[in-house]
């Protein structure tokens, strides 16, 4: 079966996770992702984090299935000729340098276009334009400054940065849903265009809910769905929720059986309204159900804390999987805390290709994370992260380079 991005050519300038994220996407989706680094040294993630002696890392084996690689050095005379070669037979360039090192390069987007006016030059960037464009940026970096870490945590502790990768990941996601539209203008426009995704907009993008929160709290002063309500205070900022759902379902995170030695034996627990008389007689506070403390959304408001803990007696008797069992029978949303040993273990993740087994000639076998978006028309089949340098001969012969010229440019360096 064919792929939805056959015959598309990815020009990868990317490195370390935001661009590497997206390009391995598109991999997946079918197109030719050729990864462009310097010899002998390579994308800094090979190195990094490494767990086995001389092996690529998993940070960039993770990163980077499905890709070939090439080595240039594009500072190189030669190297540049190499690289304009690439600009000439690709489609997209994608890059994630720090602010202005693809123009002290010599591919400023003039030159670009001179060279291929059909060509797309996606980037990912710390920042958009304005007083901080010059930054370097990191994901924690990104996290800070798009709002996430000042909404995350708890009201009495200091700002929190989370887990999933959203400055990283979050706007490489972003970066391929720009260069896909792009191409897709293309077919009618037939020309080029840049695409950017500042780590700033993509994380403030994924806080939207926390902008509509700080409108609401500047209009009311309160925000009934959070802990502070009714008896914490508000400022002018919206407030870190801890593990408040929000919204008019709200939630939070209870003990289950074996908390006292496991530290993921919780779950999540949703009190949503259409099924509160059920969750009423699982927990068996039936009188709940008609009492008129309890039986709105809008009266159980501020007594939250006093219905979680009601809920946690409950949850407290059972395991995180047996609660979630007995729950999902009545409809009642609820989610165990998975750890990532579990999520590894898990059969039906595996089944699905979201957790995948990768055999790797150096490292051996490992385990990935494969594509979370599943094509019915454009499977995904997860293969190894290239070596460095593995496909520079094959992809030179491609360019129209003899052996003999590869040779030459090996030996003066260009790559
Ligand atoms: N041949 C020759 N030179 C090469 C090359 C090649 N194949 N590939 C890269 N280089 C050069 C670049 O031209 C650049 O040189 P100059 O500094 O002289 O212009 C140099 O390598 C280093 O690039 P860099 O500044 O991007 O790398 P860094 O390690 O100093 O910074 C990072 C890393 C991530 C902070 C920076 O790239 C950045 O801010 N990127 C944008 C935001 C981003 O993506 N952040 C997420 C990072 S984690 O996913």
């Amino acid at each position: 079966m064919g792929k939805a991005l056959d015959g598309v050519r990815i020009l990868d300038f990317t490195h370390v996770q935001s661009g590497p994220t997206c390009t391995q996407l598109l991999a997946w989706f079918g197109a030719d992702v050729i990864k462009v680094e310097r010899a002998g040294a390579g994308d800094i993630t090979r190195e990094q984090l490494r767990d086995v002696p001389g092996a690529d890392s998993l940070y960039f084996t993770m990163l980077n299935h499905n890709k070939r690689s090439v080595t240039i050095d594009t500072k190189n005379p030669e190297g540049k000729l190499v690289l304009e070669a690439l600009i000439q037979k690709c489609d997209v360039l994608v890059e994630n340098f720090a602010p202005g090192a693809l123009d002290r390069m010599g591919f400023t987007w003039e030159r670009i276009q001179e060279l291929n006016p059909r060509m797309i030059v996606a980037s990912v960037k710390g920042f958009g334009p304005g007083p901080y464009e010059d930054c370097k940026v990191y994901e924690n970096v990104a996290q800070c400054v798009g709002g996430a870490a000042s909404t995350t945590g708890f009201d009495d502790g200091p700002p929190v940065v989370t887990g999933a990768q959203i400055g990283d990941s979050g706007t490489g996601l972003h970066l391929a849903l720009g260069i896909v539209t792009a191409l897709y203008q293309r077919t009618m426009t037939g020309r080029g265009q840049k695409v950017l995704a500042a780590m700033q907009d993509g994380v403030l993008n994924l806080c939207r809910v926390k902008l509509r929160d700080q409108q609401r709290l500047e209009r009311t002063g309160v925000m009934k769905e959070y802990p502070q309500y009714p008896n914490g205070t508000f400022g002018e900022a919206v407030p870190r929720a801890g593990n408040a759902s929000g919204g008019g379902q709200p939630g939070w995170i209870l003990k289950c059986k074996g908390w006292e030695h496991d530290p993921n034996a919780y779950i999540y627990f949703i009190t949503q309204a259409p099924v509160w008389v059920k969750i009423c007689n699982v927990i068996g506070r039936e009188e709940w159900a008609t009492h008129p403390d309890y039986a709105t959304p809008d009266a159980r408001l501020p007594r939250l804390k006093e219905i979680f803990a009601e809920v946690e007696r409950w949850t407290m008797t059972k395991t995180k999987f047996e609660a979630m069992e007995i729950l999902n029978k009545y409809d009642i949303p609820c989610g165990p805390i998975l750890s990532m040993k579990e999520i590894a273990e898990d059969e039906s993740l595996r089944k699905t290709g979201t957790v995948v087994e990768v055999d790797h000639p150096v490292r051996g076998k490992y385990l990935t994370v494969g594509n979370p978006i599943k094509l019915s028309d454009s499977p995904t089949e997860v293969t190894r992260s290239p070596l460095l340098g593995e496909h520079t001969d094959e992809v030179m012969a491609e360019l129209g380079y003899s052996p003999a010229q590869i040779d030459a440019l090996r030996t003066a360096g260009a790559i």
